[in-house]
């Protein structure tokens, strides 16, 4: 089977706390996947919560700021899934059955790392709204840029205003990153990057894992 056959079809995630660097990394997968002969009409890349018109106005639900009402964890979760549901059932599925190689920026683990992890919210209720949701959807690959919360508020701040979620104390965002790093660790199609290294450092690291991915398929 050729490279190119070996890849169509796959769905490849980045997650990772605030400015850890996913915007950055989704371009050097890219172009990765450019040198193995994918052509460029053939990568779709999404984000979440978001990349459908109607995900695209939750998005914008979960990020803002209402005066005299707060938007309660429970709904922000189920925002998060509804969001999830759209991209996947509208934009995701319909590219990986093309044989398109989907790059997502966030995807299922988000949920658990922020409202499980942050929030509080049990992960076993998680799961089973991510099963009632998805089934058993799942990335076919997951890195995770692991970074200290102080550093990716840093990075994110030096990008513009913090929103809504980013102006949580660190502590919402430590909890998070212990459920990124347990997922990791459970998960065999996973794995964790240093995102507190330089942008060329990050660079290699990525396309390391990404040729030993590859050469396992
Ligand atoms: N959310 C999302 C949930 O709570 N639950 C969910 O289920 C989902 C899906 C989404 C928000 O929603 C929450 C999480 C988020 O709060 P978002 O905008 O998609 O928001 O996500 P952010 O993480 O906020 O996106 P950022 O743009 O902040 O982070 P990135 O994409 O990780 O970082 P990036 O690449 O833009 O880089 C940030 C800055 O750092 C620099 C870049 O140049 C940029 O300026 N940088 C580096 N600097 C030095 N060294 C490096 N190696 C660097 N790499 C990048």
């Amino acid at each position: 089977m050729s490279v190119q056959q070996k890849l169509a079809g796959k769905f490849i995630v980045i997650e990772g706390l605030e400015g850890a660097g996913k915007s950055t990394a989704i371009q050097y997968i890219k172009n990765w996947l450019m040198e193995q002969g994918i052509v460029q009409e053939k990568i779709a890349l999404t984000r979440e919560p978001g990349g459908t018109v109607l995900a695209e106005r939750m998005r914008d639900i979960v990020k803002m700021d209402v005066e005299d009402e707060q938007l309660a964890d429970k709904a922000e979760l189920l925002i998060m899934y509804a969001a999830r549901v759209q991209l996947v059932e509208h934009k995701i599925k319909p590219a990986l059955n093309a044989g398109d190689v989907v790059i997502g920026d966030r995807h299922n683990w988000s949920s658990l790392a922020y409202q499980g992890g942050g929030r509080g919210i049990d992960l076993q209720l998680i799961n089973d709204i991510k099963q009632v949701a998805l089934g058993n959807f799942k990335a076919d690959f997951t890195l995770f840029l692991d970074i200290e919360p102080e550093l990716g508020l840093a990075r994110a701040r030096g990008r513009g205003e913090l929103d809504r979620i980013e102006r949580l104390a660190i502590d919402f965002f430590n909890r998070s990153r212990a459920v990124f790093k347990q997922l990791v660790t459970n998960e065999k199609n996973a794995v964790s990057i240093d995102a507190s290294l330089s942008f060329e450092q990050v660079e290699s690291a990525i396309i390391q894992q990404l040729d030993a991915w590859l050469a396992s398929l």
